[in-house]
This record gives C-alpha cells, sequence and structure tokens, in this order.
C-alpha cells in the first residue's frame, strides 16, 4: 500500500517525523506551491520566493537521494493543500497521507477535515514536545520562560557541566544589552546570488505576487540547506562574538547588528535547531566567543523559541483573536510605508519593506510599542508581523504580538507591558538625532510622540496596571505632575492620534 508524505513549505528537513516514518521505495513525497497557503495573507514576495525556491531545491534533493517526489508548482494543480492530497490519492491510489503536524491552527485544522485520512505527527524538530511543555506548565501560577529554558538547558546538556551551568550562572544579561557602539565590525548575513531556481522563482513571484507590500529585488537569502550552513558558519565565526552585547542596540544605518538571521532558515527547516546550537556552545568551548554571547544566543533559541511554540499550541486557536486591553484603532498607513516623521519608525519599517527582516528590538520597542501605545487592534498588528517578516509563521508571530508585544493575552507571556516613552529608544539607538522630533521634549511643538503616547497609555490603562508590581510605580511619577501639565501631554496625544488617524503625516 502507497502512502503519502506531506511535506509543507516550513518543514524542509530530512529528519521531519513524516519522511521518518515513510519507506523511500514505496511512498511518495507530495510538495505543493498552493494559493490558500501563499495568500491567507499577503506575505512579503521576499518570503513567497524563499519559500518557493526552497521547496523547488528540497524536492530535487529528495529525488536525488531515491525519493519519489510529485511536485505541483503554483497555478499547475488545486488551490489548497487538501486539494492537492486529494488528487495525489487518487492518481497514485493511496488511503493514507503522513504527515508532521503543522505551525498553524488553521491549517491542522483543513488537515483534519480532508476527505482523504492523514496521520499528523508531532513536529519533533522541536526539543520539547508539547506533553512536555504542558507537563512544565501545569500548575505554575506564571509561566515564565527563565524557569523553562533551565529544564531545557538540563534537557540537551548544552553548556552544562553536569547538572550546573557552565560558568556557574544560568543567564549572562548583566553582561548584554549595551546602548550602541560607534561602529559595527561584521558586514552582516552572507548574501547568495539568486541561481536558475531562484531566478525562475523569482519571476513567478514578480507576476504574480508583484504588488505586496514589500521588495523582493535584490534577493540574497539561501535557500538550500549547504547555503544556510556556509551562513551559519560565517555568522559564528564573525557577528557572534559581539551577539550578546549589542543584542538590544539599534542603529540607524545598521539593519542587522551582530543578529544570527537564522530564524528565517531554522523555521522553514533548513537548519535544525540543535545543530545551530551545537556549532554555537563548540565556538564558545574553542574559546572563540564569550560566555555572554554563547549563552544568550542558546537561550534564545532553545529558551525563547520553544518557550513561544509552547504557548501557542497551549493557548489554542483562539489566542489570536485575544485583546485585553480592548484597543480598537486601525493599523495606521505608516505600517505600509506612508510617510512618517518618526525617524525610529520610518527607519524600522524601510527596512521591512526592502529585507523582510527587522530585529527584536525594532520589532518590541519600536513598531511594537508605538501599536501598543497608539491602542491599535492587536489581530490587525498581528495580520502585519505575520505578513511582513520572512521568518513569521503563526506560532512563532502570534505569541510574540498578541502576547509579548502587545499585552493582549492578559499577561500570559509579558509579566507588564512593554511600553516605554522615547528616552528607551533614545539609550539604545542613534535613530533621534536625526529625527525631526525631539526625544527630550515631553510636550509642545516637536515633542516626540512616544513620549506623549506613552503617559496617554498608561492613564488609560490605569485601573490594569496600577496594581501591577513591575510598572504600577509608575503612577507615582504621573500623580506628581501638576494638572495642566497631565492636561497638556493628554490633550497633544490625542491630538497626534487624530492626526494620525486622519492620514495626516506624523
Ligand atoms: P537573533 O536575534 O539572532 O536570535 C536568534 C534566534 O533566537 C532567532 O533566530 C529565533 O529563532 C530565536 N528567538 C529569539 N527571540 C525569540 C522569540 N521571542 N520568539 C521565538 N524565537 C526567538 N520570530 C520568528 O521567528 N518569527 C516571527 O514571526 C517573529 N515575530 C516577532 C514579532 C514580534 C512583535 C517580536 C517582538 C518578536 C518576534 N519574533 C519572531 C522573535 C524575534 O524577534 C525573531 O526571532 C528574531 O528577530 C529573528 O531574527 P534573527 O534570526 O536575526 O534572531
Ligand atoms: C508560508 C507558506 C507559503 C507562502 N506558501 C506555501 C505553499 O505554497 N505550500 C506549502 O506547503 N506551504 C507554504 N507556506 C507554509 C505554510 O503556510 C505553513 O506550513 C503553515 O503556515 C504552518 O506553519
Ligand atoms: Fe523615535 Fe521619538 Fe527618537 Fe524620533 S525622537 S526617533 S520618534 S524615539
Amino acid at each position: 500500500m502507497v502512502d503519502l508524505v506531506l511535506v509543507l513549505g516550513d518543514q524542509l528537513s530530512p529528519e521531519l517525523s513524516a519522511l521518518q516514518k515513510a519507506s523511500k521505495s514505496t511512498d511518495i513525497v507530495v510538495m505543493a506551491e498552493v494559493a490558500d497557503e501563499a495568500s491567507y495573507v499577503a506575505h512579503h514576495p521576499k518570503k513567497i520566493a524563499f519559500l518557493f525556491a526552497s521547496m523547488r531545491k528540497f524536492a530535487a534533493q529528495l529525488r536525488a537521494e531515491g525519493w519519489t517526489v510529485d511536485y505541483t508548482k503554483l497555478g499547475e494543480g488545486s488551490d489548497s493543500i487538501c486539494g492537492v492530497l486529494m488528487r495525489a490519492a487518487d492518481e497514485h491510489g493511496a488511503n493514507r497521507v503522513l504527515a508532521t503536524e503543522p505551525g498553524e491552527w488553521r491549517l491542522i485544522e483543513a488537515l483534519r477535515h480532508c476527505p482523504v485520512t492523514v496521520e499528523q505527527l508531532p513536529d519533533d524538530r522541536f526539543i520539547a514536545s508539547h506533553k512536555e511543555f504542558e507537563g512544565w506548565a501545569e500548575g505554575r501560577k506564571a509561566l515564565r520562560m527563565e524557569y523553562f529554558y533551565r529544564d531545557m538547558r538540563r534537557k540537551t546538556g548544552l553548556m552544562m557541566d553536569g547538572d550546573t551551568p557552565a560558568g556557574g550562572q544560568w543567564n549572562y544579561d548583566e553582561d548584554n544589552r549595551k546602548p550602541p557602539p560607534e561602529g559595527i565590525d561584521f558586514a552582516g548575513p552572507m548574501r547568495f546570488t539568486p541561481d536558475e531556481t531562484v531566478e525562475e522563482v523569482l519571476q513567478l513571484v514578480e507576476r504574480r505576487f508583484g504588488n505586496s507590500f514589500g521588495d523582493l529585488r535584490p534577493f540574497w537569502f539561501a535557500t538550500d540547506r549547504g547555503q544556510a550552513r556556509q551562513h551559519l558558519a560565517h555568522w559564528v565565526k564573525k557577528g557572534l562574538p559581539d551577539f550578546g552585547t549589542y543584542q538590544d542596540a539599534m542603529m540607524d544605518d545598521e539593519r542587522f547588528m551582530y543578529h544570527s538571521i537564522v530564524g528565517l532558515y531554522i523555521n522553514a527547516g533548513l537548519l535544525n535547531p540543535m545543530e545551530v546550537c551545537k556549532a554555537v556552545e563548540k565556538a564558545w568551548q574553542d574559546g572563540d566567543v564569550p560566555i555572554n554571547a554563547a549563552e544568550g544566543f542558546i537561550r534564545q533559541i532553545i529558551g525563547w523559541r520553544e518557550y513561544i511554540r509552547g504557548i501557542y499550541f497551549r493557548e489554542g486557536p483562539d489566542y489570536i483573536h485575544r485583546n485585553g486591553l480592548d484597543h480598537t484603532r486601525d493599523l495606521p498607513g505608516l505600517y505600509w510605508g506612508d510617510a512618517t516623521d518618526m525617524r525610529c519608525m520610518s527607519r524600522a519599517i524601510a527596512q521591512t519593506k526592502e529585507e523582510a527582516y527587522a530585529h527584536h528590538i525594532q520589532r518590541l520597542m519600536v513598531t511594537g510599542n508605538f501599536a501598543l501605545l497608539a491602542g491599535i487592534d492587536p489581530f490587525q498588528v498581528h495580520e502585519w508581523y505575520l505578513r511582513v517578516y520572512a521568518d513569521a509563521y503563526e506560532w512563532v508571530e502570534a505569541p510574540n504580538v498578541i502576547g509579548m508585544s502587545q499585552f493582549a493575552d492578559g499577561g500570559i507571556i509579558a509579566s507588564k507591558p512593554y511600553v516605554s516613552s522615547g528616552n528607551y529608544i533614545h539609550k539604545m539607538s542613534d535613530y533621534c538625532g536625526s529625527c525631526a522630533y525631539s526625544v527630550t521634549k515631553k510636550t509642545g511643538k516637536g515633542a516626540c510622540p512616544f513620549n506623549l503616547l506613552y503617559w496617554h497609555f498608561m492613564d488609560r490603562h490605569r485601573e490594569k496596571f496600577a496594581s501591577n508590581n513591575r510598572i504600577g510605580r509608575i503612577y507615582g511619577t504621573w500623580d506628581r505632575m501638576d494638572d495642566a501639565k497631565k492636561e497638556t501631554i493628554l490633550s497633544e496625544a490625542q491630538a497626534f492620534l487624530d492626526r494620525m488617524d486622519a492620514g495626516e503625516t506624523v
């Protein structure tokens, strides 16, 4: 009996559970570029091109290894994954599909309801299974990442001396998060010239998705495992040593700082999270990188990445609709590239359009912070992030946006809202020096909008946050301001929001 083996666009890993369970000699791998996946949100063209090119190359690699692959190019078959499976089951006389669980409830449900029998296997490219995460979460009042991370260190043995963490500490963040340096001595991610397969996909994406937000060219992403590994080795050597120290810094003319850009490759399956962490651990063992860089990075992968996925699957399909702060403002046009005088926003959004990438602090403390302060509908914010970043899939994007960034899940992920005035951005970036607004001005003409909106946010959510032990004390500062000043701040913030809502350049 023939089985079909479904391999989705973000499952491009030879170690995939569905491939492991199948037989190379009798079963048929099914891969498909389909309109439903390519357009359930209007993804950045670079993201679609990256996935289609990587899918085509992975299919060729599987064929070279002896698999039979039934590959459907965009427009040459059904518009949905289930439709493709039904056609393939009919054509090949198969009545079962082996699949690895997709990273999105929408697709999990679609496979459950597909008329062909689909067996969904656990995605064991992750370190923690759903059961393990549930076991850890059960009975805890607060699901704090740090404790989960320690369990993952113990489980993987990464940077461990027996039962104790290497160097004696679990976390070296006190050495991290310095303000931006004068200059950067890392030229950024490795860039690959499009080969014939990539060029063919670029032309297809240009034709079909050319009108979506985002620049397709220049296109330089790695699109196969070999290239992704070259990129990783390059970054471990040149970028990792300063990764921790400048992890939170932002610079006007440095889009990537010392960041790894590996999220893109790990999430699609081109790199395995453990191989990435082992490469980083080895660089530290060899004495090539300091402990704060290696530990800080490994924490992002086996801590944050795994924890975020655990929350997505624990919280269920309604998570993306949560709106704990009742925010309803529409996403303003400046998120789609309309002019803005806020230098930090215009730089973060321009690089998002050009690269389909922004680093964590740009996502959290610039575009995310602004959306939260301005009270934008979290679902619209979620859709924006899912569309514009090449590494975005719902399992990882939604908890970061709905939970960490927009505090819309009522505080499951974040113990306080990630909001700040312009002061934080000023401290951690060089944006403010070339901004039309003045970060030191709290009110009046030219006052930084983050300064105004910060108090507007705190004031309108006083009931929720006054008793929060991490942020509640800030109300003491607010209460000490005289009434006239408070009134000026609130009315200027409101005037700013009104102008933004009216489509004026702010
Ligand atoms: P680096 O800074 O080099 O970090 C290394 C790796 O650690 C990342 O590649 C990633 O795999 C992992 N990591 C670090 N932080 C997180 C985190 N909070 N959640 C999950 N993994 C993490 N990450 C995505 O992969 N896809 C998304 O769609 C996504 N959306 C985000 C939206 C918001 C609002 C925020 C605040 C964060 C989001 N993140 C997302 C997490 C993080 O910003 C990105 O993983 C990171 O910026 C990717 O760039 P990098 O590979 O250069 O990461
Ligand atoms: C994101 C994406 C896109 C753009 N296109 C495809 C596709 O044509 N075929 C496919 O198998 N997968 C695609 N994907 C990835 C899926 O959307 C992804 O598997 C789910 O969102 C679950 O993470
Ligand atoms: Fe952003 Fe305010 Fe700084 Fe301008 S002054 S770059 S708006 S933080």
